[in-house]
């Protein structure tokens, strides 16, 4: 006879009796491992599975499982759902239509994310505030630019989540945080059903996993959730009018207020640029007559009109929390942002080369592209589904050649052929990483003195390396390699 399913498991937190619960954590990577974790730390019994035996995950599973799990590892070991399972954690990536979580949906157990299960189990007597970023482009800086001005203004602040830390390691950490610069993924956001953030901003909404999800429409609304149940600050782009429309449609917690960013001269309730000043007409009281300084343009660096956007974003939820403005400088000036992000490194016969392995998809890669002109563009990898026609038709007429590589170079070498075809293209198809010295150098061909060459790919790199911050150093290796050459 199977077991009745505890009644408390659907509004699960820190004070549920847990030992009593039979919890499936679907995925032992970052999130699965902290999720996994801290259930065994609350008692809960713990089954974790992976369809991957590799090295890293099967040291992790030897943790878990001298900590009390039951972990199952490799082909097939997803492919049944236990029995008796009370509740599924599931890490960010794993599809709804995985069989593992349609069969748990269809039988009724509840599937939380690992974010969802840092914030039930938090200890609401010392919850941090949660200022959280989503967005197609921009979260992962933004979300440091926000855990930099937190700090300085002299705040227990850390950044987490889609960012690479758990939340649930944050919130569990015996000394409280003050606040958490919490970046979100559309992944994490679907997994989740009761957040009620501090305050929250959707960057921007543009194509993107569309390996993940059916449409859009499906996209955007998994983003929109961000909003829901805030309580203070509902953040939005001006310039992208869905953003503002997520805001007006969500339910949020009554008083929450909604603020604009834009890179022009704000209105009330909004964070702006005048001459060369970041203001904010949002958080002060003579918002109707007057504007507060934050900080310079000159702050914002790497300068680029959309970084210039994302700190805007970062000032907005650090004021809603009470950032002064000047720690809203100063955590501008102490940034020093990871690499692979518009990152200038080479500059060889004149030509300028500059690695933005982070553009892995196509509205990243305009961004990247409208800072440069004219500019030798090398693109490709995993095109995830998306279409360049509007990229190419955007900077077709800054673009001086192209040069293509990985596994979806096609779909960008199509869009060039209907809306720039007479811009010089080399389309390399050899999938060894080797490669890059060969692209570099076509490139270096095209260029002339004056010109960038800008990597900015618009594609996920995993086709080719383990991750964008390889691909960036193998480019950034063979640039400095034509100085030598
Ligand atoms: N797996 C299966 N079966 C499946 C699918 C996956 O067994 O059908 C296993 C995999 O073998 C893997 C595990 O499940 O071991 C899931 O690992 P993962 O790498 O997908 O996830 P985590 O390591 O838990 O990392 C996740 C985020 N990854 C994704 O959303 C894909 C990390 O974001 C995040 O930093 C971390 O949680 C902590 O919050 C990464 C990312 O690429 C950086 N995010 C996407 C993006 O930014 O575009 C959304």
């Amino acid at each position: 006879m199977n077991r009745v399913r505890p009644d408390w498991i659907g509004t699960a937190d820190r004070f549920s009796p847990w030992p009593q619960a039979r919890v499936v954590v679907a995925g032992l990577g970052t999130s699965g491992f902290a999720a996994a974790d801290a259930l065994l730390e609350f008692g809960a019994r713990v089954i974790v599975l992976d369809e991957s035996d590799h090295q890293q995950i099967a040291e992790r599973a030897q943790i878990l499982e001298v900590l009390g799990a039951e972990v199952r590892l490799g082909p097939g070991a997803t492919a049944t759902l236990p029995e008796d399972v009370d509740l599924v954690v599931t890490s960010p990536g794993w599809k709804p239509s995985t069989p593992l979580l349609a069969r748990a949906a269809l039988r009724g157990v509840p599937i939380y994310g690992e974010v969802e299960l840092a914030w039930r189990l938090q200890d609401p007597e010392h919850a941090p505030a949660w200022l959280a970023v989503t967005g197609t482009n921009g979260k992962t800086t933004t979300t440091q630019m926000l855990e930099s001005m937190l700090q300085a203004a002299g705040l227990r602040a850390v950044a987490c989540g889609n960012i690479g830390k758990p939340v649930m390691e944050t919130v569990l950490d015996p000394e409280p945080y003050d606040a958490l610069a919490v970046e979100l993924s559309s992944f994490q956001l679907h997994w989740s059903n009761s957040l009620a953030m501090h305050s929250a901003a959707v960057l921007n909404v543009e194509q993107d996993h569309l390996e993940w999800y059916p449409s859009m429409a499906e996209y955007a609304a998994d983003k929109a959730r961000i909003y829901a149940r805030v309580t203070h600050s509902c953040v939005y782009n001006v310039a992208d009018p869905e953003t503002e429309r997520m805001v007006e449609e969500a339910e949020v917690t009554e008083g929450a207020r909604a603020i604009g960013f834009t890179l022009g001269i704000p209105g009330p309730s909004m964070l702006g640029v005048v001459d060369d000043l970041l203001v904010d007409r949002a958080f002060v009281e003579q918002r109707r007559t007057s504007a507060l300084e934050l900080a310079s343009l000159s702050d914002v660096q790497p300068y680029a009109p959309h970084n210039v956007a994302n700190a805007l974003a970062a000032a907005a939820l650090a004021r809603s929390y009470g950032v002064p403005a000047p720690a809203v400088r100063d955590g501008l000036r102490r940034l020093h942002l990871g690499g692979h992000r518009i990152q200038t490194v080479a500059e060889v016969g004149g030509v300028r080369y500059v690695d933005d392995s982070k553009a892995t998809n196509p509205h990243a890669a305009h961004a990247s592209l409208m800072a440069f002109d004219p500019v030798v563009w090398i693109a490709g990898g995993q095109a995830k589904g998306t279409e360049f026609d509007d990229l190419v038709t955007g900077v077709a007429g800054r673009l001086r050649g192209v040069v293509l590589l990985g596994v979806d170079r096609e779909v960008i070498a199509g869009a060039l052929r209907r809306h720039a075809p007479d811009v010089p293209v080399e389309v390399f198809d050899s999938t060894d990483t080797g490669v890059m010295a060969q692209v570099v150098a076509a490139a270096a061909r095209m260029a002339r003195p004056g010109d960038t060459v800008l990597l900015a790919p618009g594609c996920a790199s995993r086709d080719m390396w383990p991750d964008y911050a390889a691909r960036g150093d193998d480019f950034a290796r063979e640039a400095r390699g034509l100085g030598r050459a």
